[in-house]
């Protein structure tokens, strides 16, 4: 089988919620770094119009969200399952909400101006004008609008002592969000934590919970496991010289009326919206996967999971 080549940059906390699962499954991987902002050409050239960060890419099969992504790390290295069955409800909504309400309060916190001094202190005002020009851009046309501050401060205070008093857990006292093992919850609750934590002053926030710093300081160990630098001309080499996998014929048309071998585009709801067009080649409860031509990539899959995606059939 092909490596799994991870496509990010170092800042993004979702890329870190992939590479801490890595560090976790001590899978080998490949790193090769993308642009913050767009023009992302080589990206582009492997997803067809996916912006967002990160990527995976395993051969010509290309995974586009980090929902998807911990659903491939599971196939690829089954166990530890951070999917337990018995916690299906609690591990996959907590996950959610942390990805979103938990991910964009954090964002919108940490952007005030000591946050953005302390991560972008080092740019110059042209390149800082530029990437708040990227994202919102990257937010017209999607459902998902930027938090005010006062609503995410309000929604942190909120949810932060809930966290604390989840691990406190009176006798119980467990380790991890959903009992004695790390699930999938506790990979998408920490990269909006580590976020905070990087805005230099106001990481202060987090100080007042200890069960939840030492839950952090457990995840922290877990590292990045041996992801080894790639370019993303051998990345898109790889891709050129592979063949897709066989998929599992999978035809969910009653719920989108768009049937396996429709020409269709596959578009993220909440931000970053770029349609991708292909042939839809499996339609499940859960991944969606189109298949497209590029010129420098050749043919390739492309896998969203479904829920936040928008499938639309083209005439
Ligand atoms: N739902 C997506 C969200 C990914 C996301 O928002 N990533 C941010 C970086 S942390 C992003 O794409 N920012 C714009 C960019 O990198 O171009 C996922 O789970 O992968």
């Amino acid at each position: 089988m092909s490596e799994l080549i991870l496509h990010h940059y170092p800042a993004s906390p979702f890329a870190e919620k992939i590479r801490l699962m890595l560090g976790y499954r001590q899978l080998p991987w490949r790193s090769v770094h993308i642009p913050v902002v767009m023009p992302k050409p080589d990206l582009i050239a492997l997803t067809g119009g996916y912006r967002r960060t990160p990527v995976a890419q395993v051969g010509a099969d290309i995974y586009c969200d980090t929902a998807l992504i911990a659903r491939l790390l599971e196939r690829l290295q089954p166990s530890p399952s951070l999917y337990p069955t018995d916690q299906a409800a609690s591990a996959n909504l907590l996950a959610q909400w942390a990805d979103t309400s938990l991910f964009s309060a954090a964002v919108a916190y940490a952007f005030q101006p000591a946050g953005l001094q302390a991560m972008f202190g080092h740019l110059s005002p042209e390149q800082i004008a530029g990437f708040i020009e990227d994202r919102k851009e990257m937010r017209k046309g999607g459902t998902s609008q930027r938090m005010s501050l006062d609503q995410a401060w309000g929604a942190l205070l909120n949810a932060l002592p809930w966290l604390e008093s989840q691990l406190a857990g009176g006798d119980s006292q467990p380790s991890y969000f959903c009992g004695p093992a790390a699930t999938i919850a506790d990979f998408a609750i920490y990269h909006p934590l580590w976020f905070i934590r990087r805005a230099g002053p106001l990481g202060a926030l987090l100080d007042p919970y200890p069960h939840l710093n030492a839950w952090y300081a457990r995840m922290s160990e877990f590292g990045h496991g041996p992801g080894e630098a790639m370019s993303s001309q051998d990345a898109l080499a790889i891709a050129r010289n592979a063949t897709p996998v066989v998929l599992a014929q999978v035809d969910l048309r009653q719920v989108d009326g768009c049937a396996v071998g429709d020409q269709v585009t596959v578009s993220a709801t909440d931000y970053g919206t770029d349609p991708v067009l292909g042939e839809l080649v499996m339609s499940g409860v859960d991944e969606i996967v189109v298949r497209r031509q590029d010129e420098r990539a050749g043919t390739l899959q492309v896998h969203f999971p479904r829920v936040g995606y928008r499938l639309a059939k083209q005439a």
